[in-house]
């Protein structure tokens, strides 16, 4: 039934009295796990452990409305891959392609590199940077399926140099997503199996007679796969567990107003529980954008979504200035962060913690999420005072190199020898110094 009453939106005040418990209450966000599902997760995997296939074969059956005997039947054959992609509409296709070649050029600068130096006694040291050897890469099916998340996640692993990358996405009841199929064969993955949930992240992390054991599980999921992920972590890497979409526009009030309306729009309609906050030092500004927003909401096919996130969890603040306004985005650490003014780069100097900054007029969010060429899979929660966006170094790791000359093991030997001996270990502190010419003494 649609709804054409007025949007409430939440309204604050920087300086109002009980602005910072008005805030707090704001971006209050947990993410519940339900013993239950803790539980019943533990149980899935647990089985896909011992009985590998025959309890894989069994959950998809159960859990995605199949009817498969074999698991050789949910793998999908590589002229299935490159099919889909002659399949989907051109302007599609090509889109697709566009945004793959932007998204691994920008990827491609994230390298790292080894290093070493030496030192005068010629002792050298390092360290060494390798890609992972396998990776499995989750993505839902459903409704939040985005062949654009399938790009996000499988190029950076691909320009890092991961030898096997997996994906593996639930096809319930049969049905493909033929756009995430051909998104998965531009991107670069070796392999697509059509499973999903706890039991997908179990064989990843695990292997069965089918799917490869991996050394990292990256990609969204629901509370199921969530949870999978956090129980399997250890024995695999895994990603950061994303919360909902966020977006925080900071405007000086010369922006069109439906613009900034419809960017807040842009990540409301990811989720119910999706964030969208404005702040601007001008009140008139807020009001244009609240009438605007009204104006715009009814025509969008999302727009029951958008209302419930907007009226739930949004809020238009209103500031002194843009200095206050950058030190309110720094409490708040949004996933993305829009700086809608006359001179982002001054604005910029402020700001600390932010997944992505959109700087400008121009630079609508909705570009990032899709072709700008940064990543998508952004810290949300407030989760970006201490993560980064997923980027190549995730998909990369370092082992240190130690080379000593004849010479530097002998000067070591001896600072080795007296720690060793301070902490009461005789093997250590004879080992270090046999080279110090301990015989030879
Ligand atoms: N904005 C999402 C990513 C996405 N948007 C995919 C559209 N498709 C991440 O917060
Ligand atoms: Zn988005």
């Amino acid at each position: 039934m649609s709804n054409n009453r007025d949007l409430k939106i939440r309204r604050l005040n920087r300086s109002q009295a009980d602005f910072d418990h008005h805030l707090d209450h704001l971006l209050a966000w947990e993410s519940v796990s339900d013993p239950n599902v803790q539980a019943t997760v533990a149980e899935i995997i647990q089985r896909i452990r011992t009985e590998g296939d025959v309890a894989l074969v069994e959950y998809t059956n159960r859990f995605d409305r199949m009817s498969v005997s074999d698991t050789a039947e949910l793998v999908i054959r590589e002229d299935e891959l490159q099919q889909a992609l002659e399949s989907i509409p051109s302007d599609q296709k090509e889109a697709l392609e566009l945004a793959a070649k932007r998204i691994r050029r920008f990827h491609e600068r994230q390298k790292q590199s080894s290093w070493r130096f030496e030192e005068e006694d010629g002792t050298v040291l390092g360290q060494q940077v390798t890609a992972l050897d396998r990776v499995g890469v989750y993505v839902p099916g459903g409704l939040a399926a985005y062949p654009s998340s399938v790009l996000m996640n499988v190029i950076p692993a691909s320009v890092a140099g991961v030898e096997k990358i997996i994906m593996v996405t639930p096809t319930p009841g049969g049905e493909k997503n033929p756009l995430v199929l051909a998104a998965a064969a531009i991107s670069g993955v070796d392999q697509v199996i059509c499973i999903g949930g706890a039991q997908a992240v179990a064989a990843l992390a695990y292997g069965t007679e089918t799917v490869p054991a991996v050394d990292k599980i990256v990609g969204p999921g629901n509370t199921w796969v969530a949870t999978a992920k956090s129980q399997v972590f250890g024995k695999v890497g895994i990603d950061m567990i994303a919360g909902p979409s966020e977006i925080l526009v900071i405007c000086d009030g010369q922006t069109d107003p439906e613009w900034i309306a419809m960017d807040l729009f842009s990540q409301a309609e990811h989720d119910r529980i999706a964030q969208s906050i404005l702040i601007s030092p001008s009140v008139e500004f807020l009001d244009q954008v609240e009438a605007a927003a009204n104006r715009l909401l009814n025509e969008l096919p999302r727009s029951e979504i958008i209302r419930a996130s907007i009226e739930g969890r949004g809020a238009f603040i209103h500031v002194n200035n843009l200095e206050e306004a950058a030190e309110l985005s720094n409490r708040i650490a949004p996933e993305h962060l829009e700086l809608s003014v006359e001179d982002p780069e001054a604005l910029l100097q402020h700001i600390r913690h932010a997944g992505a900054v959109f700087m400008g007029r121009y630079s609508a969010e909705a570009l990032g999420d899709y072709c700008a060429g940064p990543n998508h899979v952004l810290p949300t929660s407030g989760t970006a005072r201490f993560f980064s966006p997923l980027g190549v170094y995730d998909f990369q790791k370092k082992s240190s190199i130690i080379y000593f000359s004849a010479e530097g093991a002998r000067e070591q030997g001896k600072v080795a020898a007296q720690l060793a001996y301070g902490e009461g270990l005789q093997a250590h502190a004879l080992s270090a110094s046999y080279r110090v010419g301990h015989n030879a003494k």
